[in-house]
């Protein structure tokens, strides 16, 4: 069982873009409670590689910002790792800026479409070369001159999203972009304290051009995507109940919660508070025996993306069926998300079928014991270790060292949790 209290590591989403907005923003900049993780890492090492002075220490990460003109054309090629949040929104700086940069990742970034991004760009004006036709990396993209846009998005991305949003900072004009779904808003609303001209009807976000943007000091909060396996892993253990302290709860981010309260989860918000314009509370997470089963799909899918291998563990010791569906992204992920979690949820002895867009898991079953295939997904190699808890046997996951990605120091606090 898990029981104890403690506080959550910081958001990688908004760790990111707060690395981002400080290097082009002028002045000293201090983000505290920043995510170590090796994601965040990367972003910092590309940033850095433009001229930017960046210091860490302990949890505190401190930037001495360029200005939105003054990033150096980097010496090297910009190397992203693992992180599609990087891949994605550098690629929005380095549109508006003058200078050539080359961007690849490793074996995943590879495959993971980068056309989402480049057409919209190219339509500004941009030009960018690349692996099929800009689909894939090595991605070289030529900056500065861009024009504004008016864009319907096709997919629902926040990363899409925010690519445009900051490609549009340094555009001839006013932008409006259209989500197609509500996706995370940390973009919106961390670039608007920096001074950005952002406005937000609906489901159209308006950019008019500034000159500058100006430092910020930063608190992030904590993730609830990596809270989601402390959570689903004290529902479903017997005896457990966990607070964890600092979650954001964003409501474009808490699809979870509105999950796992259809579920008949026990789970509580305490102490709910605005820090820095993200609301941010507490979790109390009970064992729950009585879990439903429930359907998920449509507008809920990208306010809970990442939660989903942890979600479909959930749903295993649920009693009905799940359906998700609608979640085609899944698949374009660190790994296939689809196949990796219905694969392996099958070799654990669940009864789940594949979807093309999601899956069904009838519960209520006793999980058994199996060699996991991580494919060096994070998100993947937490959820079974998360499966592992209640199954019977053990689960061997065949990488863990990927969940440093998100969740350095994971299985420490699993460990602190477990008694
Ligand atoms: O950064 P990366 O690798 O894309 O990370 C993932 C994850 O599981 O941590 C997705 F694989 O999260 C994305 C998320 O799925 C982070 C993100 C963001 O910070 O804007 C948005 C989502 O991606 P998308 O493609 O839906 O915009």
């Amino acid at each position: 069982m898990l029981k104890g209290s403690f506080e959550l590591i910081g958001d990688k989403s908004i760790s990111h873009r707060a690395i981002m907005f400080s290097s082009i923003s002028k002045g000293h900049n201090k983000i505290s409670n920043f995510l170590m993780g090796q994601d965040c890492l990367s972003t910092i090492s590309c940033f850095r590689k433009m001229g930017v002075d960046i210091e860490i220490n302990g949890a505190d990460v401190f930037v001495k910002g360029n200005g939105l003109y003054g990033l150096k054309p980097p010496l090297d090629i910009l190397d992203v790792g693992n992180s599609g949040t990087t891949i994605r929104l550098i690629s929005g700086i380095l549109a508006g800026n003058k200078f050539e940069a080359t961007l690849i990742g490793d074996e995943s970034i590879g495959k993971r479409p980068m056309k989402r991004v480049t057409d919209p760009l190219r339509l500004m004006g941009c030009k960018i070369e690349g692996k099929e036709d800009a689909n894939f990396t090595p991605i070289k993209i030529y900056g500065g001159n861009l024009n504004a846009i008016d864009y319907k998005m096709t997919v629902a991305s926040a990363q899409v999203k925010s690519a445009l949003i900051l490609a549009s900072l340094y555009a001839d004009g006013k932008s409006i972009i259209h989500e197609k779904v509500r996706s995370r808003n940390h973009t919106e609303i961390m670039l608007k304290s920096f001074g950005a001209d952002i406005t937000v009807e609906d489901l159209a976000i308006n950019i008019n051009p500034v000159q500058e943007l100006f430092s910020q000091n930063i608190y992030v909060p904590g993730d609830i995507s990596s809270a989601a396996f402390i959570i689903v892993g004290a529902l479903i253990t017997k005896g457990s109940e966990v607070i964890i302290k600092n979650v954001g709860l964003n409501e474009t981010r808490t699809g979870i919660l509105d999950v796992v309260k259809n579920m008949n989860g026990n789970i509580e918000i305490l102490n709910q508070r605005l820090v820095g314009g993200e609301l941010v509370g507490d979790l109390l997470v009970k064992y729950s025996p009585d879990l439903n089963a429930t359907t998920i799909d449509k507008a809920i899918i990208p306010r809970l993306i990442d939660e989903i291998p942890v979600i479909a563990v959930l749903a295993t010791q649920a009693e009905g069926t799940t359906i998700i569906k609608d979640a085609k992204e899944l698949k374009v992920k660190e790994s296939n998300r689809i196949k990796a979690v219905v694969d392996n949820l099958k070799l654990m002895g669940a009864d789940v079928e594949e979807l093309e867009d999601g899956m069904v898991i009838k519960g209520k079953v006793s999980l058994k014991g199996a060699n996991i295939k991580t494919f060096k997904d994070h998100r993947i190699a937490m959820a079974f270790s998360i499966a592992d808890l209640g199954c019977d046997g053990d689960v061997i996951l065949d990488n863990k060292s990927c969940i440093d990605i998100s969740f350095p120091g994971y299985f420490k606090l699993l460990k602190d949790l477990s008694i």
